[in-house]
């Protein structure tokens, strides 16, 4: 099985998005760890099962990051369960992940579940302003990661600042606390600068939208695995 654990770095797919086939297959080839498929917004099924047929012509992990579950699909190597640790409303904490496992507990298979405890920073980010986050300051994020370590034991802390470039100091003092959570980090990198810069406190980036703005520049931070 895949050691998540161990992934550098990851390209995050949208579906509501395109790319071209050749795209699509540089992604596929780029040398990047696993491809995370998921987005916040005009999320479907079809467009979910066309980028899993095309990823899956390629030796690559990918994952499913699950923000509805009408686009569940089987296939993917591992589903991962965002929990908004800083959303103000219970749903997307616990209640709308309780409905999925009443609707569909007896098909999941829970060696692929992964629970990801989001801390989503930046204010401008869909996903901040769906899930109705209020924004931690230092102190908050510490002691979220606490908690997603120490209390909730959760396989994954993701900050993610979608969108814009985060705070690396924030990042560094984050990973000084955690041992066995993985830290993920995610937003706004568009160059390999950036790429490292992060890569040098956090377990695992992300990069997202830079292959919808500036492809090749977004190709170019999986050399950020060779440092
Ligand atoms: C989004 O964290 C990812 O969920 C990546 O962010 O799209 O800003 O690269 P960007």
């Amino acid at each position: 099985m895949y050691n998540r654990k161990a992934w550098k770095h990851v390209f995050k797919l949208d579906p509501a998005k395109s790319l071209t086939d050749e795209e699509l297959d540089q992604v596929c080839q780029s040398g990047t760890d696993a491809i995370i498929v998921g987005g916040t917004d005009n999320i479907t099924l079809e467009g979910v099962i066309d980028l899993l047929n095309h990823i899956r012509r390629y030796p690559i992990p990918c994952v499913l990051e699950v923000s509805t579950a009408d686009a569940i699909t089987p296939g993917f190597d591992f589903y991962g369960i965002p929990v908004v640790l800083n959303s103000q409303e219970k749903k997307w904490l616990l209640d709308a992940q309780h409905q999925a496992i009443k609707d569909y507990g007896q098909l999941i298979n829970w060696s692929e579940i992964l629970t990801e405890g989001y801390v989503i920073l930046n204010p401008e980010a869909k996903a901040y302003q769906v899930t109705h986050c209020k924004l931690p300051d230092r102190a908050d994020v510490i002691a979220y990661a606490q908690m997603a370590e120490q209390m909730f034991r959760l396989p994954i802390l993701y900050l993610e600042y979608s969108g814009t470039y985060g705070d690396p100091e924030l990042v560094r003092e984050v990973k000084q606390i955690l041992n066995n959570t993985q830290l993920v980090y995610g937003g706004g990198i568009t160059t390999l600068a950036q790429a490292e810069q992060m890569a040098q406190f956090a377990d695992t980036i992300v990069v997202g939208n830079s292959l919808y703005e500036n492809f090749d520049e977004a190709i170019a931070t999986v050399n950020v695995k060779k440092d």
